[in-house]
């Protein structure tokens, strides 16, 4: 007999009402105040935890393992109950039914008299002739707190338990330890003081868990039924860690409600026939091309049909335009199967003898994008997908994916991420073990990075190439990286179709409703190797027999069907037949195709800037002056503070002062000049975004771009954004501590348009190493294999000023060495040399030494006809040098970026007399300057500064040797010999001069570390090669 049939009267449902808290910080600090009242409850849960002190059994064939703590109640969730109810009652008595409050009242005199422990309350009025003893009730309030412990033990831990692994061998959690508070076997029972004689026993169910359905009630027995089969069976769900209840209510109602997961049978249909075509596109490779590598998705073929059930969801929420990032598995059935890209350009892929049509070096066929517009035939809704393209390296497309996202939504207004929204697909082994995963998870809650939630989903295939996971990674699930942002984690069967595909519309749904990331971890085997090339029976023979043994997930969902009668035998056998004949007849026409069109597999086409053949519309970039009322405007505006009642730091006043100044006498420092450049580009419609760490003030707080008021919390402003009323906007934004992220980021966002200035701000410029993939594989790179274009800016502070090793370079030879301007070929010097040197290039690297050119250089980047990296290395000392200002008559209209700054002194007017021509490239200009005047040499020592250092300017650098045909010609840099810009400029020097004069070196010796941490000894070395500089005789007699 069930306990409301013991008394039947009770008002038991109010009285069991479940609280306990989901929010975990709420429930330390309640913690924390119960502790302050031990005598009172102490006893009462120590006894009612007491004796739990249980064996782990054997269940299902997993060895035991060591006994699990009881979170849910040795930590408090058994107890929490009693403490809500306490909470409750001191908050205001009447709250709680009065069989509590006379507890807590007889409990607090007792406590204060120091006496015995009071009953815990009976539910049953102490008036009413009672039919239970107060035994009995006291038994009848601890099994339903029990009850209510276990129902949270499975929300918790049902997933340790969960049949995730298709091949049923390994756990998913990478141990087979069976959480003791999971009722696995009868005898567990006792764990919560139950027998099993309670099974029948009928139990209310609290609001925190909606396996009842509309039923109040339930039999412990059932109870512990529909918990298996929502957390135990093919879906293991991870949520109880996020510190909100509302989320956590959310999920449990979407699984634990009876029936959620029924699909008619039009549904099944479809699904199937999404199985049929991923699977069939798979095999139809296979046959054609058996011996090449495609990385096939043998194993998680589900993921098609996956991905389309996100997509389809989401566009039903209103999304219209989806981004993809995913690495190689499955991504030829995705460009086929969800992008629907056509399938004879991708069966003409496989020819090797295709010629490429478009400059460039291209990439292997699984890593090319795509960008294609189509009608959701789910929804019929509009919807563009683009995958985008990728390097090998793995993960790094991530944070790309996301800045494009964000740059998507920014161009749409979507500040909610409410019509675009991005899928990252990723492999077991790289989600755990790349860093940049993490990193990537720690944009997606900022401001100014936020995309609104991501779905992401695992190919969990259980091994990384040939390395088992408990090799590779060091958390149970490879998803745990997810935990910090508090990401619900849904685990899946791969083999269970439906289960799939319900777990990713609740994902899509969950990206929807709480616009927080959301990961579908698909447990899967991969059935080849590592690609189809490989022999994994040499490293994981049993698990590869299994695999030899496991019967497709199509073959076991179409008999499923068929059993069912949703599908007839011939209905199934038709849909293969039919894309069986898809594929031929395309592999029919792809062996026409002899050329292939890099251009037809772009992710972010940018529609109306080039011409039709995809060109750029003219070779031509107009000068880059602005009218000096627009550089007064802009600079009075970043002189002042553009709202009322604003109150600035009294520092910055003076700083906004000094500005003023400067503008008065036309002259800009750096950040003026930065200022000018923005300034002038958001009134012409260009939007500006600057990103990176603490670059709202600047590093070394030269720019302050964001005013904090000093009177009121959190009030800014942003005088950039006060210029023009009708301007584009302008974005600053302090970035996550990350480099290969954030640089990741601004990438993809600078991918979405031409029409923006995108700028990335490295602290200092030692530390992009850190996002060196980024730059190798996508920045300098990315044109080449992809042909598309990106017009990202890396400001990157660089300069021997004896800060130590780790504040002084940029590395100025690593970007030098991958520039693709040839050193050897002595250019043809046309017309447009300067603008077609730039379109040929791989980026562009410059190392301004005045506010004017860095002005020019900026807005250059955006009136250029094309798109090309700009790489800046800019200064830290120079931001304040008094010499290193610029005239507005350098910035004003009819002037343009200077790539060589030629001199102009004393001995530009008599070269003939000149003796050396020094060149140099930034800071050391200035030293240079210095040391010649202190030693006189005005006029027999002439300095040259190269502002543009690649692609190199062989015209302008020929026309100074050539004006000081007499003289020696020295390079000077600041930095050691084998770093800097000496092995870049060295043999261009010896191609533009044919080899007949040499360009003799003058800087620091050859060292292992780029600065020393010693001052004097960069003092010394500084003065040492100064000395050279302007030694006249150094040279005598050498030969080169
Ligand atoms: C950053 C990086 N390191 C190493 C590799 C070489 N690599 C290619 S695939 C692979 C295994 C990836 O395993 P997983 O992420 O589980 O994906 P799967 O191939 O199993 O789908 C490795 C190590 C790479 N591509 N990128
Ligand atoms: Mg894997």
């Amino acid at each position: 007999m069930g306990l409301a049939a013991d008394c039947p009267e009770e008002p038991y449902p109010s009285l069991f009402e479940d609280t306990l808290p989901s929010d975990s910080r709420e429930f330390a600090e309640r913690m924390s105040q119960l502790r302050l009242v031990p005598a009172l409850l102490g006893a009462q849960v120590t006894r009612f935890l007491a004796a739990r002190d249980i064996s782990v059994f054997n269940w299902r064939g997993r060895s035991s393992g060591s006994p699990a703590t009881f979170p849910g109640s040795r930590g408090g969730g058994g107890s929490s109950y009693m403490e809500e109810m306490y909470f409750a009652w001191l908050e205001n008595p009447q709250s709680v039914h009065k069989s509590w409050d006379s507890f807590f009242r007889k409990a607090s005199e007792e406590a204060s008299s120091g006496s015995a422990q009071p009953q815990l309350p009976s539910v049953i009025p102490e008036s009413r002739p009672t039919v239970c003893s107060r035994t009995k009730t006291s038994k009848l309030v601890e099994d339903h707190l029990a009850v209510q412990s276990l129902i949270r033990a499975y929300q918790i831990r049902g997933h340790h338990v969960a049949q995730l692994d298709p091949l049923g061998i390994l756990d998913a959690d990478l141990d087979s330890f069976v959480p003791s508070d999971l009722i696995t076997t009868i005898d567990k029972l006792a764990f919560y003081d139950l027998r099993e004689a309670d099974l029948d026993k009928e139990f209310q169910l609290p609001t925190t868990t909606f396996i009842g359905g509309s039923e109040n009630t339930l039999s412990l027995r059932e109870i512990i039924r529909r918990l298996e089969s929502t957390y135990c069976q093919h879906i293991g769900l991870e949520f109880m860690f996020i510190n909100d209840v509302e989320q956590c209510q959310w999920i449990r109602q979407k699984f634990e409600t009876p029936g959620v997961m029924q699909f008619s049978s039009e549904e099944k249909r479809t699904l199937l026939a999404r199985l049929v075509r991923s699977m069939r596109f798979e095999d139809f490779l296979a046959r054609k091309w058996s011996s090449e590598k495609r990385f096939g998705l043998e194993g998680c073929e589900v993921m098609i049909p996956a991905l389309k059930t996100i997509i389809d969801k989401s566009s039903e929420m209103g999304i219209e335009n989806v981004i993809l990032g995913m690495p190689h598995r499955g991504r030829l059935n995705v460009l086929a199967n969800v992008i629907r890209k056509d399938l004879e350009q991708i069966f003409c892929q496989f020819d090797p003898k295709l010629e490429a049509a478009d400059e460039g070096s291209g990439d292997v066929k699984y890593h090319l994008g795509m960008y294609h517009e189509r009608i959701n035939r789910v929804t019929n809704r509009n919807i563009t997908l683009s995958l985008v393209a990728n390097p090998s390296h793995l993960e790094a497309v991530d944070p790309v994916v996301q800045g494009k996202t964000k740059a998507e939504q920014f161009y749409r207004g979507d500040a909610q991420g409410k019509k675009v929204m991005s899928i990252l697909v990723h492999g077991d082994a790289a989600f755990a073990g790349q860093g940049v995963v993490y990193e990537t998870f720690h944009l997606s809650d900022l401001p100014s990075y936020t995309t609104n939630g991501t779905v992401h989903v695992v190919v969990n295939n259980q091994i990384g190439f040939t390395t088992d996971p408990r090799m590779a990674r060091s958390s149970p699930y490879p998803t745990d990286v997810a935990r910090v942002v508090n990401a619900p984690i849904f685990h899946v069967n791969a083999d269970d179709p439906e289960a799939v595909i319900y777990v990713c519309s609740v994902a899509a749904e969950w990206r929807n409703t709480f616009n927080k990331d959301v990961v579908v971890d698909l447990v899967c085997y991969r059935r080849r190797g590592h690609n189809e090339m490989d022999e994994p029976m040499f490293t994981q023979p049993l698990m590869y027999k299994q695999i030899h043994r496991q019967v497709p997930v199509l073959k076991k969902y179409a008999d499923k069907l068929i059993a069912e009668g949703t599908v007839t035998l011939q209905e199934f056998e038709e849909e293969i037949a039919k894309y069986d004949r898809i594929c031929e007849e395309a592999y029919g026409r792809s062996k026409d195709k002899k050329i292939l069109h890099i251009k037809h597999w772009l992710d972010s086409p940018w529609p109306g800037f080039f011409n039709m053949d995809g060109e750029p519309k003219s070779m031509t970039c107009p000068t880059t002056g602005i009218p000096e009322d627009v550089l007064t405007h802009i600079g009075n505006v970043a002189s002042s503070v553009p709202l009322e009642d604003f109150k600035i730091h009294t520092g910055l006043s003076r700083i906004l002062r000094g500005r003023a100044d400067m503008i008065k006498k036309r002259t800009v420092d750096w950040a003026l000049a930065e200022y000018m450049a923005f300034g002038s580009l958001l009134k012409e419609g260009i939007h500006v975004r600057l990103s990176g760490q603490d670059v709202e003030r600047g590093t070394f707080s030269h720019r302050h771009h964001v005013l904090h008021d000093q009177e009121v919390d959190r009030r800014t402003c942003v005088p950039m954004n006060h210029l023009w009323p009708d301007q584009a906007p302008y974005t600053v934004c302090n970035s996550s501590l990350s480099e290969y992220g954030v640089l990741g980021f601004e990438l993809g966002y600078a991918m979405a348009s031409p029409n923006a200035l995108v700028l990335w701000e490295a602290q200092f410029g030692d530390f992009h190493n850190t996002a060196q993939c980024i730059i190798d594989q996508f920045i300098s790179t990315g044109q080449a294999k992809w042909v598309r274009h990106n017009g990202i800016v890396l400001l990157l502070p660089h300069g021997m000023e004896g800060m130590g090793p780790e504040h002084s370079s940029a590395r100025p030879e690593r970007f030098l060495q991958m520039s693709n301007d040839d050193s050897d070929a002595y250019p043809v010097f046309t017309e447009d040399f300067e603008v077609s040197q730039l379109y040929d290039c791989n980026w562009i690297v410059v190392n301004c030494s005045t506010p004017a050119s860095y002005f020019h250089v900026l807005r250059r980047q955006i009136l250029l006809p094309f798109r090309k990296p700009l790489i800046i290395f800019t200064p830290k000392s120079l931001l304040r040098h008094p010499e290193a200002r610029s005239s507005f008559d350098q910035m004003v209209s009819g002037t343009s970026f200077q790539r060589v700054i030629p001199e102009d002194g004393a001995a530009a007017q008599a070269p003939e007399q000149v003796r050396r021509l020094i060149f140099c490239t930034g800071k050391v200009y200035y030293d240079l300057v210095k040391e010649r005047s202190s030693q006189g040499l005005e006029e027999q020592v002439a300095i040259t500064r190269l502002e543009q250092i690649s692609p190199f300017p062989f015209d302008l650098i020929k026309q100074e040797a050539e004006r000081y045909s007499g003289a020696e010609l020295v390079w000077c840099q600041e930095e050691h010999k084998n770093m800097g810009y000496y092995d870049y400029i060295s043999p261009r020097f010896m191609t533009i001069l044919g080899r007949t004069r040499p360009i003799w070196y003058v800087g620091r010796d050859p060292a292992a570390a780029p600065a020393t941490g010693n001052r004097n000894a960069h003092l010394v070395s500084l003065k040492k090669f100064l000395d050279t500089a302007f030694n006249l005789q150094a040279f005598e007699g050498k030969t080169f």
